[in-house]
C-alpha cells in the first residue's frame, strides 16, 4: 500500500440531545488529534436526514452541533470545520460507491438493523444507504484515520471494504493515470480510550443515545450543574461498594460505566481511577463523579450557549470550512470519474 498524507477525518449528526457518549467518545478526541494530524470535522447533515427531521430544527442542530465543536476546542483556523450538505463531493462520491459496494455487505449492518426495528420496510433508503455514504465522508478526503465510538467500527471496516474493492475493480486505470497502487488508503480507525462506548445511566447494557426516550439515561452537553447532579445521582448502581481492580468490575456494567466516565473525564485509566475509590460507597464516589463532570462540561456548555446566539459567526465558520474541504475534495473526485472513465467537461 502507497504512503498516503496522514488526515483525520470525523463526523457528528445534527440529530440533538448531544451527550456525554458523544463527546468522550468523539469530539474530546477530535480535539486532541489536532496536536497531531490535520482534520477535517463535520457535521453530517445528510446522515440525519436518513430519519426525518423538522426543518427549523435541522437548521438549529446543525449550528449547535457546530457550537459544540468550537465549545469543545477544535479550532477552525486550524482544523476544517463544515457541514456535509454544503460540500457536493459526498453525495457525488456515495453514488459512486453505491455502485460498488454489495447488498450483502450492507445487508450485515447490524446498525441498520437496531433502527429500523420491526419497521424495516418503512425505513428510508437513505437509512439503509448511511454506511455507503459515511465511506464516501471518509475517502473523499483519502482520510487515513478516523476517531469514532465504538458502535461506528463495523461502519468504518465497510469504509475499508469499499475501498479495497474500489482499488481492485480500477486497479488497471489507478496505475495508467499515475496513482500507483492504490487510489484510496484502507483508513484505520482510532476507537479506544476508557469512554470508547459510553452507556446509558438507567441501564448500564445499554448504549447512551440521543434516542433514548429518557432524558435521565444521558448527559447533554447543554445541561446545566443541577442537571448533571440529579443525573449522576440517580444513574443506577449495585450495592456494592468499588472494587479496587478492574476484574471487579466484571460483570457490574454500571459501576464500570460510571468508572469510565470519570477516567475518561479526567484523562486518566480505569486502575488509576479504582487506586482512590476502591472501596469507596457510590454515594461518595457520584460526589466526585458530579464535581468533576460539572467542571469539565460546564463551560462547554455555557460557551455552547454564548456561540449559538450569534449564528452569523457560526454560518460564517461553516462556509469558511466548506470551502477549505472541497478544495480537498474535489480534485479527488475528479480523478476518481477519470478512473471510472468518465468523460470530463472541457
Ligand atoms: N454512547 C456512546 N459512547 C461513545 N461514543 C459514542 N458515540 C455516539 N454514542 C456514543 C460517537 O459519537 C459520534 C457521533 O455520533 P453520531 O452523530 O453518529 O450519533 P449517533 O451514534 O447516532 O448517536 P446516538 O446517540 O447513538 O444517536 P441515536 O440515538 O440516534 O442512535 C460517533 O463517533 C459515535 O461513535
Amino acid at each position: 500500500m502507497p504512503a498516503f498524507k496522514e488526515l483525520v477525518f470525523s463526523g457528528v449528526q445534527p440529530t440533538g440531545n448531544l451527550h456525554l457518549g458523544n463527546y468522550l467518545g468523539a469530539i474530546k478526541r477530535f480535539v486532541a488529534m489536532q496536536a497531531q494530524f490535520d482534520c477535517l470535522y463535520c457535521v453530517v447533515d445528510l446522515h440525519a436526514i436518513t430519519v426525518w427531521q423538522d426543518p427549523a430544527e435541522l437548521t438549529r442542530q446543525i449550528r449547535e452541533v457546530t457550537a459544540a465543536f468550537l465549545a469543545a476546542g477544535i479550532d477552525p483556523a486550524r482544523s476544517v470545520v463544515f457541514n456535509q450538505s454544503q460540500v457536493p463531493q459526498h453525495a457525488e462520491l456515495a453514488w459512486i460507491f453505491n455502485c460498488v459496494a454489495r447488498l450483502g455487505w450492507l445487508n450485515r449492518m447490524t446498525q441498520f438493523k437496531e433502527k429500523a426495528g420491526k419497521d424495516r420496510e418503512n425505513a428510508s433508503i437513505g437509512l439503509y444507504d448511511y454506511p455507503v455514504l459515511m465511506a464516501a465522508d471518509i475517502l473523499a478526503y483519502r482520510a487515513t484515520h478516523v476517531p469514532v465510538g465504538e458502535d461506528q467500527k463495523q461502519h468504518l471496516e465497510l469504509t475499508r471494504d469499499i475501498a479495497q474493492k474500489f482499488n481492485n475493480d480500477f486497479a488497471g486505470a489507478i496505475q495508467q493515470q499515475g496513482h500507483g497502487e492504490a487510489f484510496f488508503p484502507i483508513t484505520e480507525p482510532l476507537i479506544g480510550g476508557p469512554a470508547a462506548r459510553v452507556m446509558s445511566l438507567r441501564d448500564g447494557t445499554k448504549k447512551m443515545s440521543k434516542s433514548d426516550p429518557s432524558d435521565y439515561s444521558r448527559i447533554n452537553l447543554t445541561d446545566d450543574s443541577d442537571g448533571i447532579a440529579t443525573k449522576v445521582r440517580k444513574a443506577k448502581t449495585d450495592a456494592e461498594p468499588l472494587p479496587s481492580e478492574t476484574a471487579g468490575l466484571e460483570k457490574r456494567p454500571e459501576a464500570d460505566n460510571l468508572v469510565g466516565i470519570f477516567a475518561a473525564l479526567n484523562d486518566v485509566s480505569r486502575e488509576d481511577v479504582l487506586r482512590e475509590y476502591g472501596g469507596a460507597q457510590f454515594s461518595a464516589f457520584k460526589g466526585a463523579l458530579v464535581d468533576l463532570a460539572v467542571a469539565k462540561l460546564g463551560p462547554i456548555g455555557a460557551e455552547m450557549k454564548r456561540l449559538v446566539a450569534d449564528p452569523g459567526h457560526i454560518d460564517a465558520v461553516l462556509a469558511d470550512g466548506a470551502a477549505r474541504a472541497e478544495a480537498i475534495a474535489a480534485p479527488n473526485i475528479a480523478a476518481v470519474k477519470d478512473i471510472v472513465g468518465f468523460v470530463r467537461r472541457r
